[in-house]
């Protein structure tokens, strides 16, 4: 029988404070995984701890910056003392810039590199040792339409994205043996925090140009909600998925699939 149940198995999901981490971790938890998170600002770790606790999620909660090596191989440690050795990663914490390329200071391009790119390589790294020893593993990237797209003011993010894909190819082919399966899962334009500057109306209350633009772009006709990956999440997360590997499973309304509208 099709085993998408995730009892009895621990899962990290890092930058699932809010937004589509928290809703990853929500899904995680209702298919019967142990969830841990961490982020940044105490404040967010405590908001998103009572939203959880609100849900009937238990939850173990890190102030952890997942950039920081020594701080990730705490969390972990701790996670395997408190649950277990994880068998579900989620990277999913990210940031973007949106600047002109020429405008852009590397210390910007490299802090988003850092988050968007390095830290996923740091987090599974740390990870894979319990995995190889306890017989298997399920990685899932958080990548992008920039993984395979590029546009005006998102250079590092796309770098970063694009980079991303490759990496889940890479850990994919490099640890497919020991039974690991690392896909990655593509949003397309999904209303969180993150994308809140693109979707502010306008002084008059109209739309926002880019948000009527994500709109003609998207044969959904809508922008994503963090609830939409929660699905393929737990298809990735589950014994289901478990000869697909090196992925990237697009949840974009079909955007990649679109040449867009014809000129009336
Ligand atoms: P978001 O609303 O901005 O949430 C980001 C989360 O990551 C927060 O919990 C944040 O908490 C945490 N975080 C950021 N940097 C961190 C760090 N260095 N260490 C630990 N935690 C960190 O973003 P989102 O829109 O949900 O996006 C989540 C992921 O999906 C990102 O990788 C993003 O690039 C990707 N994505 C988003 C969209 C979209 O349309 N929204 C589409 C495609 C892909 P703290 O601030 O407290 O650290
Ligand atoms: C942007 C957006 C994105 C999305 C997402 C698309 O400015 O174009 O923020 O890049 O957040 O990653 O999949």
């Amino acid at each position: 029988m099709v085993n998408f149940s995730l009892k009895g198995k621990v899962a990290l999901v890092t930058g699932a404070a809010y937004g589509i981490g928290f809703a990853i971790a929500q899904a995680l938890a209702e298919a019967g995984a142990q969830i841990a998170f961490n982020c940044r600002s105490t404040e967010h770790l405590e908001t998103a701890k009572a939203a959880y606790a609100r849900l009937g999620i238990p939850v173990r909660g890190y102030i952890c910056d997942v950039t920081k090596e020594d701080e990730v191989a705490r969390m972990v440690a701790d996670i395997e003392e408190h649950l277990g050795v994880i068998d579900i990663l989620v990277n999913n914490a990210g940031i973007i810039k949106r600047i002109p390329m020429t405008e852009m200071k590397v210390e910007e391009f490299r802090q988003v590199v850092d988050i968007d790119l390095t830290a996923p390589f740091i987090v599974s790294k740390a990870v894979i040792p319990g995995m190889i020893k306890k017989g298997h593993g399920k990685i899932i990237n958080v990548c992008s339409m920039m993984s395979e797209l590029g546009r005006e003011t998102v250079s590092a993010y796309a770098a970063a994205k694009g980079g991303l894909k490759m990496l889940t190819r890479n850990i994919a082919s490099e640890y497919g043996e020991y039974n690991i399966q690392c896909n990655g899962i593509g949003p397309g334009y999904i209303a969180t925090p993150q994308t809140a500057p693109l979707r502010e109306k306008q002084a008059d209350g109209s739309r926002h140009p880019f948000d009527s633009f994500i709109i003609s772009k998207t044969p959904a006709a809508r922008w994503g909600t963090p609830e939409d990956l929660m699905g393929p999440a737990v298809f990735l997360a589950s014994d289901a998925s478990d000869f697909v590997n090196g992925h990237i499973l697009y949840v974009d309304g079909g955007i990649l699939a679109y040449i867009g509208k014809q000129p009336k």
